[in-house]
């Protein structure tokens, strides 16, 4: 068996005033708390480092990189690459980066992967990106990703942790492609962090189901891939916006095996063992014997 203590680190609000070496203060604090439980990994949200800044139309270049980091590890979040490294205890962490290609700025919605030498193992950048690119005022907020950020090009993974470690980030796990691409990877467990609102603007219908959908999208990646499945909320109501807590890690089997209660920082744990995605992956999910790509042109049409 190829255990991996796995802990769900959620956060509550982050607001705009809040500096990034408080947030950093709070992720240490409960890695320290994870460790104390055993965790060789602790999975944070999106954009954990400053508040979901999506939510407003800004013009200002200046004032939108103020939220955007230029390198990784850096001054605010060396303490935590620290911590990682003296307790032994990798970590998944989603932040706006800033990336210079060939001269020209580029900024995305990312997220590391960084094992328990507190060393960076892997990088992904959002592919789905949700929401709006230009300025709609008659929502009660902005969701304003396709304007900010540039969507990344591909699902990958990482060998870590005595397995195969797939990354994606909120939106994502809605798409059943996402767990698929990684899962024809190999990916034994797929790493997600989130940040989102009760209230969806295009269809408030949905606001009451917000938990479920969360839920729903977490178990199907989970069991149609055989994978173990993380999903950390940051939550709570930040600058006047309330968003769903929620966090889960679901099993291979599709069943969830701990989940966070509140919707404030909180740490929950399970003890994943990753040998156990083979049962699903030999049998039900046996892509070789079951699958059918002659049948699924469609999926990569425009
Ligand atoms: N947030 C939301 C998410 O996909 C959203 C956006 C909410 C889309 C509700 C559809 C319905 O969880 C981010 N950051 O992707």
């Amino acid at each position: 068996s190829r255990i991996v203590n796995v802990a769900l680190g959620q956060l509550g609000p982050v607001q705009r005033s809040d500096t990034r070496e408080r947030v950093v203060a709070r992720l240490c604090e409960m890695m320290r708390e994870a460790h104390a439980l055993g965790a060789h990994l602790i999975v944070y949200p999106e954009l954990a480092l400053t508040t979901f800044f999506p939510r407003w139309y800004l013009e200002d270049e200046a004032e939108i990189d103020s939220f955007f980091e230029r390198e990784m590890p850096n001054a605010a979040t060396q303490p935590l690459f620290e911590l990682s490294r003296q307790l032994g205890v990798g970590f998944y962490l989603g932040y706006a980066e800033l990336a210079e290609e060939g001269g020209t700025r580029v900024r995305y919605n990312s997220s590391i992967l960084v094992d328990r030498g507190g060393r960076i193992v892997g990088k992904y950048r959002k592919v789905h990106l949700p929401g709006h690119a230009e300025h709609e005022p008659w929502r009660r907020f902005q969701h304003l990703e396709k304007r900010y950020f540039t969507p990344g090009q591909r699902f990958g993974v990482t060998q870590a942790f005595g397995g195969t470690i797939g990354m994606a980030i909120c939106n994502d796990r809605r798409w059943a492609e996402t767990y698929r691409v990684m899962a024809l990877q190999g990916a034994e467990m797929v790493l997600i962090g989130y940040n989102t609102p009760v209230h969806n603007a295009p269809a408030p219908q949905h606001d009451d189901l917000s938990l479920f959908h969360n839920q729903l999208s977490l178990q199907a990646g989970a069991y149609q891939n055989g994978c173990w499945v993380a999903g950390v909320a940051k939550g709570g109501l930040e600058e006047g916006v309330d968003s769903i807590g929620g966090s889960l890690l679901v099993a291979p089997s599709g069943e969830v095996v701990t989940r966070c209660l509140s919707k404030d920082d909180e740490v929950a744990i399970a003890r994943c063992d990753l040998d156990f995605c083979a049962v699903y992956k030999r049998s039900t999910f046996n892509f070789d014997l079951h699958r059918r790509p002659e049948a699924y042109g469609l999926i990569v049409a425009r």
